[in-house]
């Protein structure tokens, strides 16, 4: 029985290919949105812009990497062997539909040329009126403070800014329920997990709160998707699919968050271990046994897949600022990943990496910023400092979720062996690999597998 996740993240789209017998992963292919996809000029999976607050994406990128990617796939695994899909997609972005949205693969309904992604930090008067009606309530309500990249307040902006296309809006959609749409040609629901990223759910009842979606916009509730149970299928697979050699009417699993999704791929969606997820950002999170929210308002509670709740802290400075500290100093990963560490060690020096505006703490995009003169340290101190900056900051700002006597690391920069021996050291815990480190597409894989059962 084989089952296929994919996993729409910020940069690239990645198919899986899972053998549910024997567990494990047995083909993949992936499209890099920069390099492979120029014509939609989101270089790192978003579209310059002159306000460095402002992150948006073409959400044709995202419908042209799905096609690519399983075009791809074709052509290394027999894709009629496959019996069911799930998935995932970048947390909090979000589509905007016009009456003719169909679910069809085609475009051309779009009510917004483009989609604020988890990037985007331009919501801050909106977070404050947010603020300033729900007070403490929101995060009781919803797992989380205002947060400017929750698609909450950024419905608020959009439909204050251009309340001609908002109301032109039938429905919105996250990254995750546009793809799952797509898939199934009709509309997904969304899961509690990728919902929660959003302010509008209310975690108590898991259903839109209908207060919250008033006060953001006008009619707002109308146009949200409905909220699915853990566990439920989506759909079945449109015939459209059949030219990448897929099954039509095969069952296809309601879409999550990648952050959801790495929880059920690494196997934590059962209390006891936490996961940290290395990506364009690095992401802490593990499943809640109890709800309980950060008392510093950093954090998040997300819903987990599998039932219940996560809980997730996430860092925007992740391995965008690792690579632009290592072309900085021109190394390779060689030395960075490794032989840096065998040559500075313990120095106890500290550099933390701002080149985008940080949101666990806040904090503006000032670049590095080091406890010791940056300017003269060797290249090995360079990369050593802010992986321990990285992670020492990570460390003080998880404590609300736990004490961890393992960590899970996934993700690209999680082959760094320089990486996962700072984790050791600084949370004091075993750290283990995955053999994939793709673990958000395997978890959409098993989810998928889930609905065979
Ligand atoms: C989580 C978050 C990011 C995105 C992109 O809250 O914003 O981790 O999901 O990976």
């Amino acid at each position: 029985m084989y089952t296929l996740g994919i996993d729409s993240s910020t940069q690239s789209v990645k198919a899986l290919v899972y053998d549910a017998g024997a567990k494990k992963a047995v083909a993949s292919a992936s499209v890099n949105f920069g390099r492979e996809l120029p014509e939609f000029n989101c270089p790192d999976g978003f579209l310059p812009n002159a306000d460095p607050l402002v992150r948006q994406a073409d959400p044709r990128l995202w419908l042209a990497g799905l096609e690519k990617v399983l075009g791809k796939l074709k052509d290394v695994f027999d894709t009629s062997k496959i019996d069911a899909i799930g998935g995932d997609g970048q947390q909090h972005g979000s589509v905007y539909l016009d009456s003719s949205w169909d679910g069809s693969a085609g475009g051309g309904y779009f009510s917004r040329a483009v989609s604020p992604i988890w990037m985007d930090s331009s919501t801050s008067a909106e977070c404050r009126a947010l603020d300033a009606k729900f007070g403490d309530g929101l995060r009781a309500r919803t797992g989380s403070p205002a947060i400017e990249r929750f698609t909450g307040a950024q419905i608020m902006k959009f439909a204050k800014d251009d309340p001609e296309a908002y109301a032109a809006t039938a429905k919105i959609h996250l990254v995750s329920s546009f793809l799952c749409s797509v898939l199934i040609g009709g509309d997904a629901p969304v899961d509690t997990g990728d919902g929660a990223g959003m302010n509008l759910l209310d975690l108590g009842r898991m259903e839109w709160d209908r207060e919250i979606c008033d006060f953001v916009a006008p009619g707002l509730a109308g146009k949200l998707p409905r909220v699915a149970k853990p566990g439920e299928a989506a759909g079945t697979l449109a015939p459209y699919f059949a030219k990448f050699g897929l099954r039509p009417g095969i069952p296809v699993a309601v879409f999550t968050g990648d952050n959801p999704a790495s929880l059920v791929g690494t196997g934590a969606d059962k209390p006891g271990v936490a996961v940290i997820s290395l990506g364009t950002s690095d992401t802490f999170f593990a499943a809640m046994p109890e709800f309980r929210t950060d008392p510093d308002g950093c954090g998040h509670v997300f819903g987990n897949p599998s039932g219940g709740c996560m809980s997730l802290a996430c860092f925007k400075n992740g391995s965008l600022a690792r690579e632009r500290v290592r072309a900085e100093i021109g190394c390779d990963y060689a030395f960075f990943d490794e032989k840096a560490f065998e040559l500075a060690g313990d120095t106890g020096k500290r550099a933390f990496p701002y080149f985008e505006a940080e949101i666990t703490p806040v904090h503006e995009a000032t670049g590095i910023e080091a406890d010791f003169d940056w300017a003269s340290a060797s290249d090995a101190e360079k990369v050593v400092s802010v992986i321990r900056g990285q992670m020492l900051n990570m460390f003080e700002r998880t404590r609300w979720i736990g004490k961890f006597d393992t960590i899970r690391v996934t993700g690209g920069a999680s082959r760094s062996k320089g990486i996962r021996d700072t984790i050791a050291k600084v949370f004091g815990a075993k750290v283990e690999t995955l053999d994939v480190t793709d673990s958000a597409a395997l978890g959409g894989a098993i989810l998928a597998a889930r609905l065979l059962k």
